[in-house]
């Protein structure tokens, strides 16, 4: 094989622009043929979704084609690939994105036009695929989105959640949670391939038979059979020459009864677990960061993984036969945190058992294929799972996770020998009360390279979570910084800022970031600052719109437009962001001359359904903004705003228009983040704490165009070990006591007295885990120093501006760069 590319190498828009394949008058004949042909309607008749779908007809005709010749391309030159295991994939709409990747967003809009139709009217009727939680699956959309750009041969493997993430009302300022359901009226990307189908066995029993020659030999007796038929969601890369496919499986019931097992008797019987075949793929958890323990959850990570290796399998045998030998060679997995790790003992028993491997060449396929990406340090989701729920369900994986283990804990006998409290931690099964199978223990011992998402959170990693596997096998820990598309997070969101920096720079930023650099120059300009600001007004304007049309409030556009978006979690601290917005509330009531520049407060999030405080957290934020929103006598200084549902498609709107990007999680808590690194890139300017990637983005931007407060990691480690008391932060700060007793008034919540009680009480009797109270008065000094930077229209515009052109390093190009060339050693493949 050639080395690895060490630099990317983009298919060019201009030398390659499908553009002028398809020209206006071409691209209207499309449509209208799309409309009569595929939706059977006309011109006449057509309602904006009859468009959408007429115009996305329209453009899959394209991805299709060039879907084709990139895996003929890929298959005549059996290339080495990536496959990408994410039990998430957060891809929201596709229409505009393909277009962008195109060329075609131009064109379209002024056929649609030239049709008496509005573009965005068409966009706006897409369904987001809400295949995921938050940054964990946005990351894993993202990183298909630059593989396919890059021209590199690979494939992401997921599930075809029926119902994704649900959809959030706000009822009296609670979350209530509604169905997702994306698919309602056809989707006009996913091609279902039912040639393609595999079957996953589950339950049952291990028989242990002996061969001719003496050989013990291993047959799982599998309880269930169920289907899983694949779905190909093309992946358009940035001037439409590769198409990649996001590869998602359905579950369906086996018209197979295992006769085996209905011969063996009452004994299987008694195992056997009649689970719903259909009900595998039903619907997205909607966990983030905790791990769940369920049952259903195990069978939808095993059926996912079994389905995409036994796929890659299949290709990999028609271009190699029965030739093991390359199968490392050609085939790197990536596993997007633990959650598909039980791909690693299903392809040591393919190996094993079927192939009839022995055990050490095995193992040395199987390890040389896995890397994991640990995406978070928290231990509730670290996953584990019961013993007694692997025996049940997947009976010679556990079998096999023990010899994994046993033979593990030779290893370790020989570099420490006699050492049990050290075999007791690293091993992968924890024996606790009920025992458990840690698999982050069992992907790191069954990958080559394991890495974190940022500089700081890789070095927790190294020294906190796994610091004694990375004395064992030195140089398997490393770091990956994670990064975002600058085609959706930039390109195609914010068209107005997108034609500055072309006009200003040309037109090549999209593939190659760091040129954004070249605006540094002009930060100082008086032109080009107005420029830019005018372009943050016209999208503040926008999204004021937005906000009026869904909440009904008018929101002044000259205030600033400050904005928290992200999952809803204690360690995220929105409830600091709360506290501090009461404050300041509380200082404009008791001095109405408190000077501060009008600031609009906008939250999204979604809370996990059984997550109880963070539901709290909502409702306080949406009573708090009831109360500040109708109080005359603050004079419309703040405004609260909680803008429901948050999803992909909202993102695209909010982050735009925002001036400051709330990023202020506890020191080592957010392994990275990605919306800091959206935010940032659109021209907003950043209040956090030295966590994660916020870390990394004040280094490029440097110190005087971000605002850092907080504790540090080690300063959080030296205040737990010396014991935290929140109390102490109580009792000596009266503001804090103030706000604290505000929230267990009926101040906020007139018609329910204590409705807010709990949030006080986990910073108080609960200890505050997250440390809000110890970082208060630190946050809100930033925040003065913020205001005071606002106010100074050249100085706060020169920070805006150098916030975009040093976003450089975060596209996720650079991180997929990262990957190919320490990781996945992948070559490109021009199409
Ligand atoms: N993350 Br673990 C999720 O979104 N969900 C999860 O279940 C886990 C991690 C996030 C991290 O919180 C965030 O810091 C990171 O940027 C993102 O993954 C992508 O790595």
């Amino acid at each position: 094989r050639k080395p690895a590319t060490t630099k990317a190498n983009h298919a060019s828009q201009s030398e390659n622009s499908y553009s002028t394949k398809l020209d206006k008058k071409a691209f209207k004949a499309s449509v209208i043929s799309h409309l009569h042909s595929t939706l059977g309607t006309d011109e006449n008749k057509a309602d904006n979704h009859a468009w959408f779908k007429a115009t996305s007809a329209a453009i899959q005709e394209l991805v299709l084609n060039r879907l084709r010749t990139t895996q003929k391309t890929h298959y005549m030159n059996d290339t080495r690939a990536v496959h990408y295991f994410s039990a998430e994939f957060l891809m929201g709409r596709l229409l505009s994105n393909n277009m962008h990747n195109f060329g075609l967003f131009e064109t379209a809009d002024a056929a649609l036009k030239e049709l008496g139709v509005d573009i965005s009217d068409v966009l706006e009727e897409e369904p987001d695929m809400a295949l995921g939680n938050g940054g964990l699956g946005r990351l894993a959309a993202c990183f298909i989105d630059s593989l396919a750009t890059m021209e590199l041969p690979a494939i992401g493997y997921g599930i075809h959640y029926e119902n994704g993430l649900f959809r959030q009302e706000i009822k009296k300022g609670a979350q209530i949670e509604r169905p997702d359901s994306w698919r309602d009226y056809g989707n006009p990307w996913e091609i279902c391939r039912p040639e393609s189908t595999q079957e996953v066995p589950l339950y049952g029993y291990v028989e242990t038979k002996y061969g001719s020659n003496g050989n013990i030999q291993k047959e799982w007796h599998p309880g269930s059979i169920v289907k899983g038929v694949p779905w190909d969601i093309p992946v358009v890369g940035y001037g439409g020459n590769t198409v990649n496919v996001l590869r998602l499986w359905q579950s369906q019931s086996s018209s197979h009864f295992n006769w085996d097992v209905f011969n063996a008797g009452g004994y299987v019987d008694a195992q056997r677990e009649n689970i719903q075949a259909e009900t595998i793929s039903k619907v997205l958890y909607p966990n983030d960061e905790t791990e769940a323990g369920k049952e259903l959850r195990l069978i939808q990570q095993y059926f996912f993984s079994a389905c995409s290796l036994k796929d890659i399998i299949r290709r990999y045998k028609r271009a190699h036969g029965d030739d093991w030998t390359r199968f490392s060679e050609q085939v790197v997995i990536q596993l997007n945190d633990t959650h598909p790790a039980i791909a690693i003992p299903e392809l040591m028993r393919i190996l094993v058992d079927r192939a009839e491997l022995d055990w050490d060449t095995a193992w040395a396929i199987s390890s040389k294929t896995f890397a994991y990406t640990n995406h978070t340090l928290l231990p509730e989701a670290l996953e584990r799972w019961p013993v007694r729920m692997l025996e049940k369900i997947l009976p010679r994986h556990l079998e096999i996770i023990y010899e994994i283990n046993h033979r593990f804990m030779q290893e370790l006998e020989k570099k420490w020998p006699g050492d049990n409290v050290m075999k007791a931690k690293l091993s992968i099964i924890e024996e606790s009360d009920e025992k458990m199978v840690r698999m982050g223990n069992l992907s790191v011992i069954g990958s080559f390279k394991v890495n974190g998402v940022a500089q700081i959170h890789s070095k927790l990693v190294k020294e906190n979570l796994f610091p004694e596997f990375d004395q064992l096998y030195p140089n398997k820990l490393t770091n990956v910084t994670n990064g975002v598309t600058p085609r959706r997070w930039l390109k195609a969101c914010n068209p107005l800022l997108s034609a500055l920096i072309t006009k200003k720079i040309g037109d090549q930023w999209p593939v190659n970031l760091t040129q954004l650099d070249k605006l540094s120059v002009f930060a100082d300009d008086k032109t080009f600052q107005n420029q830019f600001m005018k372009v943050k007004q016209k999208n503040k304007e926008a999204l004021a719109k937005e906000i009026k049309a869904i909440t009904g409030i008018a929101v002044d556009t000259k205030a600033i437009f400050d904005v928290q978006i992200k999952r809803l979690h204690e360690y995220k601290r929105q409830h600091l962001n709360l506290l501090h917005i009461m404050a300041l509330y509380k200082r404009l009531l008791k001095d109405p001359s408190y000077d501060m520049h009008s600031r609009v407060f906008i939250f999204g999030a979604k809370a996990a359904p059984g997550y109880t405080l963070a539901k709290t957290i909502i409702y306080a934020i949406n009573k708090v903004a009831d109360k500040i929103n109708n109080d005359k006598r603050i004079n419309n200084k703040i405004k609260v705003i909680f803008l429901p549902n948050y999803r992909v498609s909202l993102a695209e709107k909010m982050i735009p228009a925002a001036d400051v990007s709330q990023q202020i999680s506890t020191a080592g808590k957010e392994a990275s983040g990605t919306g800091n690194m959206k935010l940032a890139l659109n021209g907003a300017v950043t209040i956090g704490t030295l966590d994660g990637a916020n870390i990394e983005i004040a280094e490029e931007v440097g110190a005087e165009n971000i605002f850092i407060f907080g504790k540090t990691v080690d300063e959080v480690a030296a205040i737990n070990k010396a014991g935290y008391k929140p109390y102490d932060y109580y009792y000596n700060n009266s503001e804090i006591k103030a706000l604290l007793d505000w929230l267990d008034t009926d101040y906020f919540t007139p018609e329910q007295p204590g409705a807010l009680s709990s949030l006080k009480r986990s910073m108080l009797e609960g200890g505050d885990p997250y440390l809000v109270l110890a970082d208060f008065e630190s946050y809100s000094k930033a925040n003065e120093a913020l205001d005071k930077a606002y106010k100074d229209k050249d100085r706060w515009a020169k920070m805006a501006i150098l916030n975009t052109a040093k976003m450089g390093k975060f596209t996720s190009d650079r991180s997929v760069q990262e990957y190919v060339d320490r990781i996945w050693k992948l070559d490109t493949c021009k199409v």
